[in-house]
């Protein structure tokens, strides 16, 4: 019998104590403006969009190696980028990047582009899929080894702490990631020195194949920061207002100097763990019922409906984006690869 992703959940309420230490509060789903409601839902559906090309052209050949597309997962990126700000604060996370950089304003012309490998792309074609970076935007990968962007993230908390620059660390990890002894090396440092950071488990229920049923002696992953005094919260990760909401009081908690938190955000990958997966491992009807019922992209249309936006110039967002991506993938098809020497360039050669 394939084991599907229904969770054990202990009662979620009894919140165990967390020493003399403070609490955040509870998060209020974000009131958005017309025009905010607007920018989250052409936001998503670029990274739909980009996702839905980006597995057309890994099909043609376009793309080689590893690709994980972030389908299903939009709000949470969308919904925690937006309250941050580029250039002060960073983002780290794993190979399910896409996303990600997207959300950061990246220009989804030079992220296909190092899909594709070429020299235009973020990591000049060099990186592909799983390890984009820009320091422009404050953006540190794109990691392949589970778990060590958690790590890597304290550290570049620790740095904003050194420096005194006021920003704030967000690091993502999935709940497989969230079960790595590295995650809770970090999380007792992180608390010890009371470093900015956020950190967002994406518990999208599977790594890989294994559900957290089968994986996850404590399946609330908002708790796993308890015996640091760490205080986390869960929120619907498939609700871009939820997560927009949690990520003002997760930024204020940081920022105020009270050190590190821990979001846990439901979510759901439509598509495999990558190109390669074909999913056998949960069922039709449980894929389906997340499309149908929680889909991130739906539930801001809803909203936008509510907030009286015309169908037509939803149409005219979704003919926008549509352009965009058009003009991505043309690029990223079109433009140079790297020369072949570039074989011998960034690469670390030392001797001890
Ligand atoms: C250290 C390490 N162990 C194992 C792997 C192989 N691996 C790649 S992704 C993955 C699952 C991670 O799942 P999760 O953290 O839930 O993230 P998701 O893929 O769901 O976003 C594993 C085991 C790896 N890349 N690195
Ligand atoms: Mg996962």
């Amino acid at each position: 019998m394939a084991r599907t992703a229904k969770q054990k959940t202990s009662s979620k309420k009894a919140q165990p104590p967390l020493g003399n230490k403070e609490r955040p509060p509870e998060p209020k789903r974000y009131k958005a403006s017309k025009e905010e409601l607007l920018d989250f839902y052409k936001q998503m559906l670029l990274i739909r969009r980009f996702e839905e090309r980006a597995g057309q052209l890994y099909g043609l050949g376009l793309i080689g190696g590893f690709c994980h597309l972030y389908i299903g997962q939009e709000a949470v990126a969308v919904g925690l980028q937006s309250a941050m700000t580029v250039g002060k604060d960073s983002v780290i996370t794993g190979y399910r990047d896409h996303g990600h950089m997207l959300a950061y304003g990246i220009d989804p012309k030079v992220i296909m582009a190092e899909l594709t490998g070429r020299e235009a792309g973020i990591s000049r074609g060099k990186g592909g899929s799983m390890h984009m970076f820009s320091v422009e935007h404050g953006f540190y990968g794109g990691h392949g080894i589970v778990g060590a962007q958690v790590s890597l993230g304290t550290g570049l908390a620790f740095k904003h702490k050194y420096a005194d620059d006021g920003g704030v660390n967000l690091a993502y990890f999935g709940d497989g990631a969230a079960n790595q002894g590295q995650v809770y090396e970090s999380f007792n440092m992180a608390e010890l020195w009371n470093l900015p950071i956020i950190y967002a488990i994406e518990n999208n229920h599977y790594a890989m194949g294994t559900s957290v049923e089968r994986s996850a002696s404590e399946p609330d992953f908002y708790k796993r920061g308890e015996s640091f005094q760490i205080p986390g919260i869960q929120v619907d990760g498939m609700d871009v207002l939820a997560v927009r909401g949690a990520a003002e009081v997760a930024l204020e908690w940081t920022r105020s100097g009270k050190g590190p938190i821990i979001l846990e955000l439901k979510t759901y990958r439509y598509r495999g763990h990558s190109m390669s997966d074909p999913a056998k491992y949960r069922t039709r009807e449980e894929v389906d019922s997340y499309k149908k019922e929680k889909d991130p992209i739906e539930r801001i249309k809803a909203e936008l409906e509510k907030a009286g936006v015309a169908e037509e110039e939803l149409k005219a967002t979704d003919k926008e984006i549509k352009d965009i991506m058009v003009e991505a993938a043309k690029f990223a098809e079109e433009t140079p690869e790297p020369d072949p020497s570039e074989l011998y360039t960034d690469v670390l050669v030392e001797e001890y």
